[in-house]
Parts: C-alpha cells; structure tokens; sequence
C-alpha cells in the first residue's frame, strides 16, 4: 500500500499507481510516523483511527527475526484512556469483571477485558495504574473514550475520562533486556512481569513496563514527552546495531502461535469472556461490583455454549481471513474461524475458531470453507498450539 506522501507534489488524479489510504487528521500521525515509514514499513492496519505497521519485509521475515533478536514496535495506536480522579477506581472496576479492586500497587499492569450489561466484550486493555487515583487503560481497537464518559456521566462520578498525548513503543524479542539496559540502565533487569517503574532519559522520566503482545519477552515504554520521539527512536536504533535490531510491529504470526487474542478478530462484542476462554480474568465470586456480573453469573451457571479454540488446516499457506470462515463437519455449519495464518514454525495453518460444544470438541475433524472459495481439511485443537499436538492426521 503506498501512503499518500508519495503523491506529494503530483496531482491527485487517478489511475494511481497502487490505491492508497488517504490520510487525515483523523487517522492521526505521530511523532514517531517519519520513524516508521523511514524504517520501511510495507503494509499497515487501522486501529483506534491510526496505522498501524504489519508487515516490514515479509510476515514470515518479521516472525523469524523478532522471535531470534529485538525489534522496535511502532504501538502508538494502543491508545491510553486516562481515568482521573476520586471514583477512577470505581469506575475502571465497574468497566471489568477482573478484580482491579484488590492488590493493584502503582506502577502494577493488569490485562483486563471489558464487558457491556450482557457480557460482551467491548475491549481488552491493559490497565495501569500510574498513581493512586489515577489509571491508564491501553486499549485495543474500539472508542472505550465514549464508553467510560457516557458511565462517568450516566453513574454521577467524580473522575476526569481523558485521552492524553502518550506513544506507546515497544521492544519486543528475547535481546530486549540487552537493548534496554544500554539504553536505560541495569535497573532495567529488576522490572518484573506486568510492573512498570519510572526510568530516566535525557534528564526526563518515562515509564517503562516489561510486558508487550508477543511472548518473546520485552518492555513497553509509553512515552508522554512526544518531543522526545526521536531522540528516543534514534537511541534505541543506534545502541541495537549490534543487536540486529529491526522494526517490527505486532505479528500475526507469532501472536496466533502464541494465543494472543486480538479484538475485533477473536473477539466483539458478540461473545463473552467466558466463550474466549478469558475465565482466568473474570472475579464472579469476588464482592466487585462491575457491569455485566449477572449476565456472566448466568452463562457460568448454564454453562457456555460455544467456546474459541485451536484449529490447525492442511494445504497452501492461506491468506489471511477478512471474514468469518464457516466451519464444518460434513455438512453442518459448527462454528467460524476468527483468525488464520501460516505457521512456518509448525509447518500448518493455524487458527482461532468459535466451536458450538454440542456439536464438536478438540480433536474432532472439520473442513473449514475459506472466504476464497477454498476447502480446507481441519483438526480441532488446544490453543496455545503446541508441536506434539500439531503432529496430526487430517481426514475428510
Ligand atoms: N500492550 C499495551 N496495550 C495493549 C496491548 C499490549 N492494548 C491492546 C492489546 N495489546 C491487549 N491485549 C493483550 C493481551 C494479552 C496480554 C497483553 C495485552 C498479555 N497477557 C499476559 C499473558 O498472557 O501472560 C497476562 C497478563 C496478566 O496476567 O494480567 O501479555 O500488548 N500496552
């Protein structure tokens, strides 16, 4: 996809050469843009109204670089929604059905899906909680700005809902810690798994969390000093010459071997947390009170009817699905695929699918029809998808 600077200086008529995205304010550049497109960004996604990089030299090039060395992660577009103020507590709790409530030090991150009165999801941020009445919730892709305003208004509470100027950039792979400690420090070491703490460049502190969407281990530093973007790209790029460091961004990839669910994708506000297998996130029997708590009760109760899981599909890479693929055993529609892509690791084509219980489970053959006409053979399985388990037989 070509961005529309290149037409800079041209008329703007068509044919173009490829289409492009027009862009505007409101699909909002940062300051580290001129960064990313200069790093050789190839292809790029919208997410909370601003790009987002997906490809740099070759999805597969992408994977296996950021799984053996570090990369710099453009993640602007994880946006923060600021909650301020004395109900921000209350407010964040009645928006999840985690407890955030109980044990949530400052500097503490919190992975936590957000629910409406039904149960469905309307998010999944990471929340963070940057002082005692004070909490960034670094949201997926849809406006929980809305969301938590029209609340604060609609409950009467005392709590400021802000979007404020704060980048996000990760450093994602297994030489992160290596990167950052020439660049921050030792003190880099000491951060633990979803903590933050305040770490000083160029005389400024930024807070800098070792958390991140892969599972190759890294940090995140969400900077709220954009006149220092550059400074801070250029840093980061120059000390992880001798890293091999490389641009990267969230992969597609790495993220399905993973079991990294993305929003939007794997989840809408159509299914619950207890449908995508977020049960671990969900405080039913704690005295919190949130949103959505009887609806979720009610589901644990009866017992979901349906339920994402793994899925592995034989054949030709695939292309990756812009709609849901149907599922079936012979002839029965049961359930969709949520997310597919090439594992070059496993050698498959994995994916996340929505499986009605009643009429499959793991391990059950399936043939999955593609959005390109394709019938691919399928197997149900766990995800996380591990090699022994992808070591299968496929049948019609
Ligand atoms: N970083 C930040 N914001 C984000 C994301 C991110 N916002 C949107 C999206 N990604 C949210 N999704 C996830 C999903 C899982 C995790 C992080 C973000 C994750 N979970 C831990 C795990 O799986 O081990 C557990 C977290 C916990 O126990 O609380 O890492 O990537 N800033």
């Amino acid at each position: 996809m070509a961005l529309q600077e290149e037409y800079r200086g041209q008329e703007w008529s068509a044919p173009f050469a490829t289409p492009f995205l027009s862009q505007s304010r409101r699909t909002r550049s940062t300051p580290y843009s001129e960064r990313v497109r200069a790093a050789g960004a190839q292809a790029f996604t919208v997410y909370n109204h601003m790009l987002l990089p997906s490809v740099f030299r070759s999805l597969k090039e992408d994977y296996w670089h950021l799984v053996d060395n570090v990369q710099l992660w453009y993640v602007s577009a994880q946006r923060q929604i600021e909650l301020a103020g004395p109900d921000a507590m209350r407010l964040a709790q009645l928006m999840t059905p985690r407890d955030i409530t109980t044990k949530f030090d400052i500097g503490q991150c919190k992975y936590a899906p957000l629910v409406d009165q039904d149960g469905g999801i309307l998010n999944d941020p990471v929340i963070i909680r940057v002082a005692e009445d004070r909490l960034w919730l670094s949201i997926a892709d849809s406006d929980v700005l809305l969301w938590a305003k029209g609340l604060a208004l609609g409950f009467g509470l005392d709590v400021e809902v802000t979007e404020p100027d704060v980048y996000p950039l990760a450093i994602q792979g297994p030489l992160s810690d290596d990167l950052m400690a020439d660049v921050f420090g030792e003190k880099v070491h000491d951060i633990r798994f979803f903590r933050s703490d305040l770490l000083q460049f160029n005389g400024m502190d930024l807070r800098v969390a070792r958390s991140g969407w892969s599972k190759q281990g890294g940090f995140e530093i969400y900077l709220d000093v954009p006149a220092m973007a550059h400074d801070l790209w250029d840093a980061l790029w120059e000390a992880g010459q001798k890293y091999n460091v490389r641009a990267g961004g969230p992969n597609l990839i790495e993220r399905i071997e993973s079991g990294l669910l993305s929003f939007g994708n794997d989840m809408t506000r159509m299914n619950t947390p207890l449908e995508c297998g977020l049960d671990k996130y969900c405080a039913l029997d704690q005295p919190i009170d949130f949103i959505g708590k009887e609806a979720l009760l009610k589901q644990r109760a009866d017992g979901v009817s349906r339920k994402l899981l793994g899925l592995v599909m034989a054949g030709a890479p695939v292309i990756p699905a812009t709609a849901p693929w149907t599922v079936f055993q012979g002839d029965a529609p049961v359930g969709y695929v949520t997310s597919a892509v090439y594992s070059p690791r496993f050698g498959q084509n994995i994916a996340f699918a929505m499986i009605s219980l009643d009429q499959a489970d793991l391990g059950c053959a399936v043939q999955v029809e593609s959005e390109h006409g394709d019938i691919l053979l399928g197997r149900i399985s766990e995800q996380p998808f591990d090699a022994a388990a992808l070591d299968i037989q496929f049948s019609a």
